[in-house]
């Protein structure tokens, strides 16, 4: 049997991470750590804290009493660390909680992890730690900084698989964050590769593009764009809306996490991307095309909108001031972890996009219960 400790599993990805390896694993047990901020949310992973493998924590990652609590108790082997503050826009205007969380949470658990895990010393004097330690730090894209579009001016394209520059980002880009959220990502990542040189902690680092799918917090573009189409208000799209992301279905992610965790060679980097650029527009545009046509396709979907089902057209559009520092392009080069793990994403866009906003007609329960305080407040007073 392994013992994981899932930070963060209440959210986006570490929900849908935790589904995943419940389903797929039948030698694990789970201790869920999470602090139930604004993005995390129980019920989304209601299901899954009732299996008797799980055991969920309340709590912040930088409680190093409550965590070391956690590695005794559970004698934790894998620790996957998905907990962050997540949103740029946040991070612009309250850097603080990025830097407490992302960094010195992350600390705290590597901190315990060296030693909850030391079994004694080498002949170096360096740690040596009990079989089957691992340690994966989920990051991101962003701590690569921006990479230039060559696309033609002028010539903006309106289809899925187009490449909108000459460069990608591999392991091997050196790290330039631009963002207070991507620079507190790219200090963890720096933090969790000492840990590996000074105490030969056996970690990984995974960088994955932008992800989207069922349980994404509506703060973010697709989720965001998906509830305000439903609800006939604007739609605000940063700048010229012709910012590059590259986009990955969910599962897809929870998919190479757990290779990475299975098979990652330990001190290596790994990169996790579907080369699926699309501009921001490009998106938005998709979305009201497919939320207008599932609509048509099956009328019982209207009783969702807080509008008439004529009015979901482009002309929700509406262009706002750009986002501080705003990257230009994100394009991740996933080479490595094909080759070394056999990964792929087996989403399309296509589907991936017509399956997300499907989620959401069918779960308005969730997104109302998410952006109410009274749901905190009620899990609050749970835990
Ligand atoms: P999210 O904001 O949806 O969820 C974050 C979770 O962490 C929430 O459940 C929250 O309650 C919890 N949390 C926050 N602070 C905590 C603390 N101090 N202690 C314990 N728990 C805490 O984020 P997400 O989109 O699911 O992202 C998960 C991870 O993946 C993050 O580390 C993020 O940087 C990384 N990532 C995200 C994307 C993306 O597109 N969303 C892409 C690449 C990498
Ligand atoms: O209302 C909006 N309008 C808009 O034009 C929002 C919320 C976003 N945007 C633009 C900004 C970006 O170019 O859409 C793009 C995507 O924005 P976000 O969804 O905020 O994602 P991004 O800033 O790219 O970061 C995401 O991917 C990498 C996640 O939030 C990070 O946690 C992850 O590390």
């Amino acid at each position: 049997m392994y013992s994981y400790l899932v930070t963060g599993a209440a959210g986006f990805i570490g929900a849908n991470y935790l589904k995943h390896i419940l389903k797929k694993h039948d030698n694990i047990t789970v201790a869920v750590l999470d602090k139930l901020t604004y993005a995390g949310n129980l019920g989304t992973i209601a299901g899954e804290i009732k299996d008797p493998r799980v055991t969920f924590y309340k709590g912040d990652i930088g409680n190093e009493e409550l965590v070391s609590h956690i590695f005794l108790t559970h004698g934790i082997t894998h620790v996957v660390n998905f907990a962050a503050e997540s949103h740029v826009d946040r991070s612009i205007e309250n850097p603080q909680i990025f830097l407490e969380t992302n960094i010195l949470g992350t600390q705290t658990l590597l901190e315990c992890a060296v030693h909850a895990w030391k079994t004694g010393r080498d002949g170096q004097g360096y740690p040596t730690y009990r079989t089957g330690v691992k340690f994966l730090q989920v990051s991101t894209d962003e701590v690569y900084g921006s990479l230039a579009q060559t696309y033609p001016e002028g010539r903006d394209h309106e289809e899925f698989g187009t490449i909108f520059g000459a460069d990608f980002f591999t392991e091997d880009t050196p790290l330039d964050p631009h963002s207070p959220y991507s620079a507190s990502k790219a200090s963890a990542d720096l933090l969790v590769q000492s840990y590996a040189d000074t105490f030969h902690l056996p970690v990984n680092i995974t960088r994955c593009s932008n992800n989207y799918g069922p349980c994404h917090f509506p703060e973010k573009l697709i989720p965001l764009m998906i509830k305000n189409v439903l609800e006939g208000k604007k739609l605000p799209v940063y700048g010229d809306g012709r910012n590059v992301r590259d986009w990955l279905y969910v599962e897809d992610h929870a998919r190479a996490i757990d290779l990475v965790v299975q098979k990652g060679r330990p001190g290596e980097v790994y990169n996790v991307g579907g080369h699926n650029e699309a501009q921001n527009i490009t998106i938005v545009k998709l979305i009201i095309s497919t939320v207008a046509r599932l609509m048509e396709e099956n009328p019982a979907y209207q009783q969702v909108l807080t509008t008439d089902h004529a009015h979901i057209n482009e002309s929700l559009i509406t262009f706002v001031q750009d986002r501080l520092g705003h990257d230009a392009r994100y394009a991740i080069d996933p080479a490595k972890i094909k080759k070394e793990l056999g990964w792929y994403p087996e989403t399309s866009f296509e589907v991936g996009i017509e399956k997300t906003i499907r989620w959401y007609l069918e779960n308005q329960k969730w997104v109302r219960e998410v952006v109410s305080g009274d749901y905190q407040h009620y899990y609050e007073s749970m835990y």
